[in-house]
């Protein structure tokens, strides 16, 4: 297939030692040899020293390394050329200016996977891993995105696709076989291979809150009444003076956010307004702000300052909250007696001497993925709705055929559920191809005909 030459800059804008403009299409040889001084692609995938020269002013912009590939042997599976060339703001710029002179285009975003994807480099899944792999902040993004672009999730989804193939092969020779009264496949085969997916199916769908608050980042909101302290937290977990520290009760009128990592997970911490009733109606008006944070939070910490008992208002908040509410003691430093105070799950802490910040740190950890700590690195996570949506019509699919099946429905109606629910886990990764379950049908069952 035929198709234009694409340029852009891979790397950011700004004073670097190095920039990477990557080149791809049909011609992105022909184009590189207009611009590159001596351009020759052999030996390929090797390091060329050579010099960029303007097209138009014949002038030497740059000295450059490049690197040449042949499809299908690379990202794009085009042919493609990379060029190294000096960083800063002028330098890269005027080198891919002269590319897009000697007839390359500007690529659009996520272009070049986008071509990998169109050429079978890549699958969906693996091109979302790789945005992600460049989205992580936290380590934990990392390897889940790493695991996608291995093919874990891929891989997976494939196998359950296998087993909803292996379902309508069974379902086909019934149709094969009519005049055989009870069929040739007994009815408990069929019914084991329908709960077996079904398991299948909801032990990927049970990665899906932690994936994609993994994805996401969970959200923990810091709360409390003014002046307990909330702000200081915020900052000692931050390791940095984000939030504004005053004695003056209501100091912090509007919600800050800020991204955390703790134990290698993600979260996006949220210092809020203190919680009582205001005249001020700027305050209130930060109050509100708190409350709809709370109202998303995936996990609270109340602020509540060591040695004093929690009121009625602390004890109704934390009983009634809908997520985990992490109670901190603050100001420990302060206690006369340690002894006094931090009963039971509290956490006993001092933003000024760091006492029990990381028992926090690890709490939130706990609390938030403990399912992926436990999990590991073995099970592939599902970490968008996208996926998950798709994953949950399948499981529809199959349970509406085995409602089907049940009710007696005539199994080539009842197939269509086994066609959607593949159309399904086909969205999550690829193409299909009816071809597939007739080399299934023939292939497993040897039925010699
Ligand atoms: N000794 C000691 N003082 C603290 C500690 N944490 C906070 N303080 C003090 O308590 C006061 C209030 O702290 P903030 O962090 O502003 O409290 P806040 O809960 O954010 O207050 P509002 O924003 O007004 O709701 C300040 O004078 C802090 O210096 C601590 O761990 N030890
Ligand atoms: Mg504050």
């Amino acid at each position: 297939m035929l198709t234009d030459v694409i340029a852009a800059l891979a790397t950011p804008g700004g004073r670097s030692a190095i920039a990477l403009i990557r080149v791809s299409g049909s011609r992105a040889h022909d184009v590189a040899a207009t611009v590159i001084e001596g351009f020759r692609p052999e030996p390929l995938r090797t390091a060329h020293l050579s010099t960029v020269i303007d097209p138009t002013s014949g002038e030497r912009l740059d000295e450059v390394l490049y690197t040449a590939y042949k499809g299908p042997s690379s990202y794009t599976g085009e042919d493609m050329v990379e060029i190294s060339t000096h960083g800063g703001l002028l330098v890269p710029a005027e080198v891919l200016a002269a590319f897009l002179g000697a007839g390359a285009r500007q690529a659009l975003r996520g272009e070049f996977t986008r071509r990998a994807l169109v050429n079978g480099k890549l699958d969906l899944l693996q091109a979302e891993a790789i945005g992600d792999l460049i989205d992580a902040s936290a380590p934990a993004q990392r390897r889940a995105a790493m695991s996608q672009l291995d093919r874990g999730l891929s891989l997976r989804i494939g196998k359950l696709r296998d087993q909803v193939l292996e379902l309508e092969a069974l379902c086909c020779y019934e149709i094969d076989f009519p005049e055989e009264d009870s069929g040739p496949v007994p009815p408990e085969r069929i019914q084991i291979a329908i709960d077996d997916l079904s398991g299948s199916l909801e032990r990927l769908l049970a990665t899906a809150v932690e994936g994609e608050r993994l994805q996401e980042g969970a959200l923990c909101v810091i709360a409390g009444r003014p002046n307990v302290g909330k702000s200081s937290l915020f900052n000692a977990l931050l390791g940095s003076d984000r939030a504004i520290v005053t004695d003056v009760p209501g100091t912090t009128r509007d919600a800050i956010e800020a991204p955390l990592v703790c134990e290698g997970f993600p979260f996006r911490l949220v210092d809020t307004a203190g919680l009582r009733d205001s005249d001020d109606t700027v305050e209130r008006m930060g109050i509100e702000v708190s409350q709809r944070y709370l109202s998303g939070a995936d996990v609270i910490i109340l602020c509540v300052e060591a040695g004093t008992p929690l009121n009625n208002d602390e004890r109704s908040f934390r009983a009634e909250s809908q997520v985990p509410v992490i109670v901190v003691r603050t100001k420990a430093d302060l206690m006369v007696d340690p002894g006094e105070s931090g009963c039971g799950d509290e956490v006993l802490a001092s933003a000024l001497d760091g006492t029990g910040l990381e028992v926090v740190r690890s709490r939130l950890a706990a609390i938030m993925f403990a399912g992926l700590g436990v999990r590991g690195d073995i099970e592939p996570l599902v970490t968008r709705a996208r996926h998950r949506l798709s994953l949950q019509q399948a499981r529809n699919e199959i349970r509406s055929f085995e409602g089907a099946r049940r009710a007696g429905v005539d199994i080539v109606v009842a197939g269509t559920h086994l066609r959607a629910a593949v159309t399904a886990l086909d969205d999550v990764i690829g193409v299909v191809t009816t071809e597939d379950v007739l080399d299934r049908v023939f292939g497993s069952f040897c039925v010699g005909k």
